[in-house]
């Protein structure tokens, strides 16, 4: 059990450091003890990053294993968030799992497959990366396609605008995920999860609210058919009827294989008004 959750989110190259920067800019994690770092080559991107360390990659790989050491020190909680087809994810991530082994810290990736369109070179970073990334306990990973469909009323859209949805959308996870890390007592070896893929959704009850999550568009059709477990949150400003839980927690396990694990947790949060927010976490093997 963790009583002081000591949280930091690193962004991996360009796409990374520009994801972060939009989980600051929206709040993701004030309320907890969260430090952004940004990792990369590009001082142009460095320099405008908002994150608390922004670290130099170079080739002296021993100073930059150096400078994440320090940074990452005291981390109970690694999130890493990159393009997998990055040369800063190709270069960083082995030393920062090395790190977290060391720290003994629970490791997060949410990260992107390029895009269909991308060149061989980085396509192969990307094979590369994966790999190196099947060490961290949780791997979020979303094919650059995926974000299409969430702007399928923008036929014309161009790459660059489909990564700003990739930002939002890994903002998104990454808050679902922290929502989850209860402050106080947390047991963290529950939120290893390996291969696992997240689903949000809104709506006036909670069943409305599940109904949308389990159709968010980073989640397949045959994922709760398949899924080694779930994790069910429920968030609204108002007291949930008992009732209205049941119906949301039966919809998603009348779905899943009987041996998956099920686990579910409802929080009233004042500000969310009369909304419920649903967030899955689903586990696959
Ligand atoms: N989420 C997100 N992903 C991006 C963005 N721009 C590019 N990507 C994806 O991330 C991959 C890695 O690109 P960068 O983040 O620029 O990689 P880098 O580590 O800076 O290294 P280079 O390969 O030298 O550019 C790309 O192949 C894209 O698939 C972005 O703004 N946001
Ligand atoms: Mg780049």
């Amino acid at each position: 059990m963790v009583k002081d959750l000591n949280i930091k989110i690193v962004g991996l190259g360009d796409g990374g450091a520009r994801a972060i920067s939009k989980m600051i800019a929206t709040g993701i994690g004030k309320n907890k003890s969260v430090e952004f770092l940004a990792v990369g080559k590009d001082e142009n991107i460095l320099l405008t990053s908002e994150a608390q360390k922004n670290i130099f990659l170079n080739r002296d790989l021993t100073t930059v294993y150096k400078n994440l050491a320090d940074g990452l020190d005291g981390a109970n909680v690694i999130f890493i968030v990159a393009g997998l087809a990055g040369n800063a994810a190709r270069a960083a991530v082995p030393l920062i799992t090395t790190c977290a082994k060391n720290l003994n810290a629970v490791t997060v990736a949410f990260v992107c497959r390029p895009a269909i369109i991308e060149n061989i070179p980085r396509k192969m970073n990307a094979t590369h990366t994966l790999e190196k990334l099947r060490n961290v306990d949780t791997l979020f990973v979303v094919p650059a396609e995926k974000f299409l469909v969430f702007r399928l009323n923008q036929p014309q859209i161009s790459l660059d605008e489909l990564f700003e949805v990739a930002d939002d959308v890994f903002c998104q996870g990454v808050k679902i995920f922290l929502d989850m890390l209860l402050d106080g007592d947390t047991n963290l070896a529950l939120f290893k999860w390996g291969n696992a893929a997240f689903g949000y959704g809104e709506g006036s009850t909670a069943l409305d609210a599940v109904k949308n999550a389990v159709n968010f568009p980073t989640l397949e059709a045959d994922d709760l058919s398949g899924a080694t477990g779930i994790f069910l949150r429920l968030a609204s400003g108002k007291t949930l009827p008992l009732k209205s839980i049941d119906a949301a927690n039966n919809f998603i396990q009348k779905q899943i294989p009987p041996d998956a694990g099920f686990f579910s947790q409802e929080e009233k949060v004042h500000a969310l008004g009369e909304k419920v927010f649903a967030s899955i976490i689903l586990t696959r093997k």
